[in-house]
């Protein structure tokens, strides 16, 4: 029997319940394997994913909740569990690093590594990031603070266990030359390799009990425990050595699926680690991107930009939830998160094209009766030659198309191929147009409906993966097996996905619970004051902006504002405004704009903002 395809997803830490972003990268792997077990056989695969259960961040909460570290982790452990039953994930394997089999393995290659002189004991001195749980030299920081997310960092000195991993350095280079897809997409195997132009500095992999005392034991110094990620990332090997009975599970792994924030610890440090235990590394690392919130801003549960699965997959359905997820991010880069999108791709792929395809079908087949017609000749035989040409196409060959996609780590564009087909299948049923009376009565046009029913069929095994119980609902509702062999049972009136109406929220307004806060000092970078306008004219070729001219007292300045629709240029002319000075200079259509008027509400119903009393022009707001 082929050894079982091996994908993992990273383990996440237990210091928080899961956000979006774990919801993606869990559900993709899941999406994955059971494209697998469908094309390849219920064995073809095995999934692990997991938890994170040591280190500082872990400890932290574990305080702050009033629990030991062992306690606050069962507790998250069973809420994670509970989160990724109901997004329908079938994980192969789950993995705690808490657990005994993990430790154990840790401990064995840690010993391995020491003994055979690739970790060393010095004394460090550099700056720590709590929050990153690692070591930044000088050069390294940003305006003082760490480089990866600007939070502070506080001096440590301290004697610690290093881990050679610049003696590795080159075996890494010529690696990824000999095997360039190792890292995905090529443009992150391009960031990995810049990575490793510089030298490798060795890896810091121990933490003193005086500072921490939730990790793995150093097995030969009992002062220290393992540095977090070193004890990690050895997950997903563990997993082969312990699989769940009656599995085999070879290493190497095939895939690790992570997000692109944890390239550098999966695509540098833990090859090394492997190699240098003399165990081969991963064939593959697939980084995707992030799923970001307003403004650009990674979503993530420092930033308070936390999208609560749960509540998305209850509100809508964890089925039309998965979907976007899958159909939205192109993998491998960023994708924009909002629930106005979500809405709008269950409306127009679900509801529309999907949903009233069977509501269509089930309909002519309820008012013709056709189920008394016996079956002869092919769809394609009768409506084949009045088609787009790209549906026979499709309908034939869609699953090879679609197992190319999932074998390319394509799943967006898999799924986009499938609604192709729906779509030219909908179209399809436009051009016979059997619902006409006389034509819907004949035989052929009764088998090409049975065809059509096929053609939906398939669509919904293709994407049972994606929606694993929405489409098998949509199976049964076309065909139900019986002794006797299938029998049709489409009934008219049924809705697998109903329309949904988006509430608007007024333009700009957002919710109090989910607004970014800032410090007083963030605010006071702004430079906000009061301007009097002394000239305005309209700008040429767009009938959205104003040229005015703006008197802040020491200065005059042209801003360029987008209130056209609301205000004429004479209208503006001896306006007392509030300015943001200090936004950097851009130009609109052409013209100079330095600094932007504020105004509240959205085109054509805009309002100046405005004081209430008269106030020198250049006054600054504060
Ligand atoms: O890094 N968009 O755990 P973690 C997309 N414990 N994916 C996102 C995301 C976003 N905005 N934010 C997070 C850790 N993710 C370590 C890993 S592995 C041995 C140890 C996903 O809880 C993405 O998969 O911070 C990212 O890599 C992972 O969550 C980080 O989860």
């Amino acid at each position: 029997m082929a050894p079982r395809f091996y994908l993992t997803t990273p383990l996440y830490y237990v210091n928080d319940e899961p956000h979006l972003g774990h919801a993606y990268t869990t559900i993709l792997a899941d999406v994955l394997a059971r494209y697998k077990r469908l094309f390849y056989g219920t064995d073809s695969v095995h999934l692990l994913t997991g938890l994170d259960e040591h280190g500082q961040k872990v400890s932290r909460a574990a305080a702050k909740a009033g629990l030991e570290p062992q306690q606050h982790c069962d507790r998250m452990a069973s809420l994670w569990i509970d989160v990724w039953e109901k997004l329908g994930i079938s994980c192969d394997d789950f993995i705690r690093t808490t657990e005994q089999r993990h430790v154990d393995v840790v401990t064995e290659i840690l010993n391995r590594l020491y003994q055979q002189g690739d970790i060393y004991q010095k004394e460090y001195e550099g700056w720590y990031s709590v929050y990153e749980e690692r070591f930044f030299t000088e050069k390294d920081l940003d305006h003082g603070k760490d480089p990866i997310g600007g939070r502070p960092v506080e001096k440590i000195k301290e004697t610690n266990y290093f881990f050679r991993m610049s003696n590795y350095q080159n075996w890494l280079i010529q690696h990824y030359e000999k095997h360039p897809d190792a890292v995905l997409p090529s443009f992150r195997m391009n960031e990995v390799k810049g990575f490793l132009r510089q030298p490798l500095e060795d890896l810091c992999i121990s933490r003193p009990k005086s500072r921490l005392t939730w990790g793995i034991p150093i097995p030969w110094d009992e002062d220290y425990v393992t540095y977090v990620w070193f004890d990690a990332l050895i997950n997903y090997y563990t997993a082969t050595k312990f699989p769940p009975e009656a599995v085999e599970v070879a290493w190497p792994a095939d895939i690790h699926l992570i997000g692109k924030d944890i390239l550098t610890t999966h695509a540098v440090f833990w090859p090394i680690m492997l190699h240098a235990a003399g165990i081969d590394p991963p064939r593959h690392i697939l980084a995707h991107g992030w799923w970001m919130a307003r403004d650009d801003a990674k979503m993530s549960k420092s930033t308070g930009e936390v999208v609560k699965p749960l509540e998305l997959a209850d509100k809508y359905g964890p089925d039309a939830f998965r979907f976007f997820l899958m159909r939205e991010m192109v993998l491998g880069q960023d994708a924009g998160f909002s629930e106005e999108a979500l809405v709008n791709r269950i409306n127009a792929d679900l509801a529309n094209d999907l949903g009233n395809l069977y509501s269509r079908l089930a309909k002519l087949w309820h008012q013709f009766e056709w189920g008394t017609v016996p079956r002869h000749g092919t769809y394609y035989d009768y409506v084949g030659k009045q088609l787009p040409e790209e549906f026979g196409y499709m309908a034939s060959s869609l699953e090879d198309l679609v197992r190319k996609d999932i074998d390319a780590m394509r799943p967006h564009s898999a799924i986009e191929k499938i609604f192709q087909a729906v779509r030219a299948l909908n179209r399809s049923i436009e051009i016979c147009e059997p619902w006409k009376e006389e034509r819907g009565k004949s035989a052929s046009i009764a088998n090409s409906m049975m065809d059509a029913f096929d053609v939906l069929y398939k669509v919904a095994e293709l994407l049972e993966p994606v929606m694993p119980v929405k489409m098998a609902e949509l199976k049964s509702w076309i065909y139900q097996d019986s002794p006797a062999g299938r029998v049709m049972s489409p009934q008219p009136g049924r809705h697998l996905f109903p329309r949904i109406k988006l509430e608007k929220r007024p333009q700009g307004a957002k919710l109090q619970d989910e607004t970014i806060e800032i410090t007083i000092d963030e605010f006071n970078r702004l430079d906000i004051r009061v301007g009097v306008v002394t000239a305005a004219r309209p700008v040429k070729g767009t009938d959205k902006l104003l040229s005015l001219e703006v008197d802040l007292g020491s200065e005059r300045r042209q801003i360029v504002a987008g209130i056209a629709e609301t205000y004429s240029h004479d209208q503006m002319i001896g306006r007392r405004i509030v300015v943001l000075t200090n936004l950097k200079p851009v130009k609109l259509r052409g013209e100079l704009s330095r600094g932007m008027l504020l105004a509240a509400g959205s085109e054509p119903e805009l309002a100046l903002l405005t004081t209430d009393r008269e106030v020198p022009p250049g006054s600054k707001v504060i």
